[in-house]
């Protein structure tokens, strides 16, 4: 395989319901989608689904296009690979950058996938012929519109409602929504907005009482210590997200019980490869995997439905329908969860056409680069 033209398209679309999260509120994602031409003509997608501020990570959309033009592209662009490690042999050396690696590594599986008749999916080892979705809620101005949101998205189908929470909107919103459905698969998100701290361990007591299926990222990404002390005095499941960029995140977690159970992002592990692997360990160490979101357009958002057909996939992944997010999507037909099942799709690659003429329309600029 050698990739002979590669597009970058700087992508913005509105969002149907704002989100806010601990660090801030977006009514709008503006990511960049990568379109990789192979020699023999088949054609590869990509997402770099990165926040446009650093608030998440450290990347943003602008220093993801950076990378990418002064980096990526020339490292993937007539390079000749067979499988998609190989190509990511190439920027082994570029340290970080991990939704902007994600990218061209997608479109790099999307090309192997498509030369060798396959769905991605099944190229990557998938076994699922459909995968249950859950779905992710912001903080709401009120505890009325969150149980509105929780309602709506209940009545849609889906199963699982996960939560955002953050100091000052945390045990109160959680008690009400479970009252109000006492057998939801729930679970909280604070995104590392809790300091370690007694109160902050009296906060997580009290929501160890709710029946949560798991506590996501309580303290900073960084300290693996804070969350192995606090998941010691709990009984509910901590989750990493943040804190895990890497294979080498994900053996820290498990020396330290730091956590029990993983979100894998295909974003934030640097793509598929790594995003797989950390499947496979996770696995042999007996801990749960779901594949978390970045509120991905449809290209990265049929990645994510690929990657969650893996075995060790046991709980539902963030990969709700498109028209949670976006009142068009840039793939056709757009990723549709039907009673919170999404199915897998048995096309060849992401299974979904890209709607260019759509992308074109919302691109601020292109980059467009020839071998
Ligand atoms: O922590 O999972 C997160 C969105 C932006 C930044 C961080 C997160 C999220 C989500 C999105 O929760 C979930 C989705 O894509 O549905
Ligand atoms: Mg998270």
């Amino acid at each position: 395989m050698r990739i002979d033209r590669l597009r970058v398209f700087d992508v913005n679309l509105p969002l149907v319901h704002g989100f806010e999260t601990s660090s801030h509120r977006k009514t709008g994602l503006n990511h960049l989608l990568v379109e990789a031409t192979s020699a023999d003509g088949l054609v590869g997608w990509g997402e770099i689904a990165t926040p446009s501020d650093p608030f998440y990570g450290s990347e943003t959309t602008r220093t993801a296009w950076a990378i990418a033009e002064r980096y990526l592209v020339p490292a993937v662009l007539g390079s000749t690979w067979e499988a998609p490690e190989e190509l990511e042999a190439a920027w082994l050396r570029i340290r970080g950058h991990e939704f902007a690696k994600a990218g061209f590594s997608i479109a790099a599986w999307d090309l192997y996938a498509q030369a060798g008749h396959r769905s991605l999916a099944g190229a990557l080892g998938g076994t699922r012929t459909e995968v249950v979705a859950g779905v992710s809620l912001g903080i709401e101005p009120t505890l009325d519109e969150l149980l509105t949101q929780v309602a709506r998205q209940v009545d849609a189908g889906y199963g699982r409602v996960k939560l955002k929470i953050a100091p000052g909107w945390d045990v109160e919103p959680v008690r009400a929504v479970r009252a109000a459905y006492p057998d939801l698969d729930l679970h909280v998100d604070a995104n590392g907005a809790y300091p370690e701290s007694d109160e902050s361990t009296a906060v997580m007591r009290a929501l160890d009482a709710q029946r949560l299926t798991m506590i996501e990222q309580p303290f900073a990404p960084r300290d693996f210590v804070a969350h192995a002390r606090l998941q010691s005095v709990l009984d509910t499941p901590i989750c990493l997200d943040e804190s895990i960029v890497d294979v080498a995140d994900l053996h820290t977690m498990l020396a330290l019980d730091a956590g029990r159970v993983l979100n894998i992002k295909v974003s934030r592990m640097g793509g598929l490869t790594t995003a797989r692997r950390a499947h496979d360990v996770a696995r042999d160490a007996g801990v749960p995997v779901w594949c978390g979101g970045m509120h991905e357009f449809g290209v990265g958002r049929a990645a994510n439905v690929a990657l969650s057909s893996l075995p060790n996939f046991t709980l539902p992944s963030d990969v709700s329908g498109s028209d949670k997010y976006y009142a068009r999507d840039v793939i056709v037909p757009p990723v549709i969860a039907r009673d919170g099942v999404v199915r897998v799709p048995t096309a060849p690659g992401i299974g979904h056409d890209v709607d260019v003429d759509w992308v074109l329309r919302n691109s601020s600029r292109t980059l467009d680069t020839s071998a």
